[in-house]
This record gives structure tokens, C-alpha cells and sequence, in this order.
């Protein structure tokens, strides 16, 4: 394709089915909103204050294990209940619900307050790898449950509510919005060509390198050709995989590596702690196999262009579509730089 650096235009997402905006010339507007502050006091090991170390008291008044590893619990102020009795409604096709039940659960990644996934060393990243895929097959496995979604809000900006190193998972009746989204295109995908969407579309990556961050044997991230936010990746699989449950132990350290790579960069990017939403994208638990699923994680960085200045989804983008100015290539550019 040619130089997509100078126009505006449209990106499609084969994943999704959306478009998002690009305007490359835009990149270079002035700044004078908001500027976010950045909390950066060296943080204590422990924190006797903290609901999520060791040993400590939590909100609810439950306590937690004194714990050495990765510790995971029920979340206390879960937004889906497994007993909720089944109720719907439709008004004409206009007031329309149903109850949804579910499982949420807290995953402590470390017994140590002060760290992130970039300061861990590979082995205990990989026990969270092992946590992640227990509790997808364990969650998976109950007859209510068809979707397992696991995901870490990093950084206050991103609304995660304690600095402890920790993530969540959501295990829903449903899959939700997005995975559903994407369950459509890879299933039509598969059905038209024979061959995985995600499959193809790395493929093309490893090959023009154009936009590719970093990559180990079992694994690769890249700023997608579709990102919506300035420094978007998405983590691969290079094996052809449903779910983590189908990852080897070779392949689970992999997984582990390229947390830990791509995390690095972007705390570098910035030299700050760089906020993000991130989560894996995988085979629905409703028993069928997804031949068509390919594992992914999605990282959704909110910063722009320094520690403080982020992007924000607003005017166009919630009336009109997703819109970018710097292009996904600039953008792995400087992660593959950094
Ligand atoms: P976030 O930082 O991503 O919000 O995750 C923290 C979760 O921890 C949040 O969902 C739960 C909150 O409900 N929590 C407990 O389960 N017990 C507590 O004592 C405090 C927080
Ligand atoms: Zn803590």
C-alpha cells in the first residue's frame, strides 16, 4: 500500500468491523488543556493501608492471605452475582433487559506493593500467566458461564483504584460487546477464506516489520494498522491458538517475556509509569470449540504526547467515530526505538 503518512483517511479494523479516523498533519496542534499529574513518591513495600498487600485487612472486612505469590479472591463489590435470578423484559423492542449473572474475581500479581508488571522478573510474571490460565479454565468450566474476561486497569488516569500490582476478571452469562464483536468477524473471516484472520494479519506484520514493537518464538506486539489510541498495541500469539489453556510451557513463558518487554517500553516512552488498559481477548467458554479464536491481549494506553498530556474520546469520536493523529507507524517507531 502506499504512504499513508500525509493524508487524512480511513483505517478499517478487521477485528471489529469500525473505522477509525486518521489525520497525520494534526499531530503538531498546541496544547493548553487539561495536564494530568502523575503520582511519583517512591512507594513502600508494604502497605499497612493497602486493601491489596499481604496479610491485610480489606474493605469488606474480610482479610487477605499473608500471601507470596499471586493471590486472587472474590472481588467484595462484584458487579455480577453467580445466583441472580433469571428476569427479562421487552417493551415493544424498546425497553428491553435481562438479568446477567457472573463471577468477579481480584488478582494480586505480587505480594510486593511497589512493583508493576515492568519491574517483575520473568518467573513471577509467568505465575501469572499460570493464575490467568487456572482461573479461565476453572471459571470457564461452570455452565453458566460463556466468556472469561481477564484485564488490568494500570495507573490512577486509567481509574484503577490502588496502586498495588493487580488485575481483574470478569466471568459473564454473556460474552460482552466487544468479544462478541470480534467472535462475528473471525467466525465470517474463517468461513470465507479458510485460513484465521489474526493468523494472516501477523503474518503480513512480521513481514513488512512496518509496525511490529518487539517479539520473542512464541509471541509478537505491534501498534495494529486500525490502533485507536496513540500508542495501542496488540499482543499475538504466533502459534495458532484458541485460548491460554491451549499455551505450551514454552509459550507461557513467552507470554510472560513479552508482558514484560512491551511494559518496559512504555514506561520508557515517557520515562514515567504509563497508564493503560490491557486484557486478553480469547475463546468464549460456552463449549463450542472457536477454531476461529485466536489469543490476543489488547494494551489501550490513554497518553498522547508527554507523561501528562493524554488523549482524550471525545466531540467527533463520540458523535462521529475514533479519530488519531499520530499514525501507528510513528508510534511503533518510537516504541521500537525506546
Ligand atoms: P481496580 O483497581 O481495577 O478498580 O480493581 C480493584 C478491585 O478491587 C475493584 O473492583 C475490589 C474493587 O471492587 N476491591 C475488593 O474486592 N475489596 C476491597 O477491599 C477493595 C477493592
Ligand atoms: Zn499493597
Amino acid at each position: 500500500m502506499s504512504n499513508w503518512q500525509a493524508a487524512p483517511h480511513r483505517r478499517y479494523n478487521p477485528l471489529t468491523g469500525e473505522w477509525v479516523l486518521v489525520s497525520p498533519h494534526r499531530a503538531q496542534r498546541p496544547w493548553q488543556g487539561q495536564v494530568e499529574t502523575q503520582a511519583a513518591a517512591p512507594r513502600p513495600h508494604h502497605d499497612p493501608k493497602c486493601y491489596l498487600c499481604p496479610g491485610n485487612e480489606r474493605a469488606a472486612g474480610r482479610r487477605n492471605d499473608p500471601y507470596t505469590g499471586v493471590f486472587v479472591f472474590e472481588n467484595d463489590f462484584a458487579a455480577l452475582h453467580a445466583s441472580t435470578p433469571a428476569q427479562s423484559g421487552n417493551e415493544g423492542g424498546l425497553i428491553v433487559a435481562r438479568t446477567e449473572r457472573g463471577i468477579c474475581e481480584v488478582v494480586c500479581f505480587s505480594p510486593r506493593h511497589d512493583l508493576a508488571l515492568a519491574d517483575m522478573a520473568a518467573p513471577e510474571v509467568r505465575r501469572i500467566v499460570d493464575a490467568w490460565v487456572e482461573r479461565y479454565v476453572d471459571l470457564g468450566s461452570r455452565d453458566f458461564i460463556r466468556n472469561v474476561q481477564i484485564f488490568e486497569n494500570r495507573g490512577e488516569m486509567m481509574g484503577a483504584s490502588n496502586p498495588h500490582p493487580h488485575g481483574q476478571i470478569w466471568a459473564t452469562e454473556e460474552p460482552p460487546t466487544e468479544v462478541a464483536k470480534e467472535c462475528g468477524r473471525l467466525g465470517a473471516y474463517l468461513l470465507e477464506k479458510g485460513t484465521c484472520l489474526l493468523c494472516d494479519y501477523l503474518a503480513l506484520e512480521v513481514r513488512a516489520r512496518e509496525r511490529l514493537v518487539c517479539e520473542n518464538e512464541s509471541f509478537a506486539a505491534l501498534v495494529p494498522f486500525w490502533a485507536v489510541w496513540p500508542f495501542e498495541t496488540l499482543v499475538l500469539s504466533k502459534r495458532h491458538v484458541t485460548a491460554m489453556d491451549k499455551l505450551s510451557d514454552s509459550e507461557r513463558d513467552g507470554l510472560a517475556d513479552i508482558l514484560i518487554a512491551i511494559t518496559v517500553r512504555y514506561n520508557r516512552l515517557f520515562d514515567a509509569p504509563f497508564p493503560y488498559t490491557m486484557g486478553f481477548h480469547q475463546r468464549p467458554t460456552d463449549g463450542e470449540p472457536h477454531e476461529e479464536w485466536h489469543l490476543h491481549a489488547h494494551f489501550y494506553p490513554p497518553l498522547l504526547r508527554s507523561a501528562t498530556v493524554r488523549k482524550f474520546m471525545v466531540g467527533f469520536e463520540m458523535l462521529g467515530m475514533p479519530q488519531r493523529d499520530v499514525t501507528p507507524e510513528t508510534a511503533a517507531e518510537r516504541l521500537r526505538e525506546v
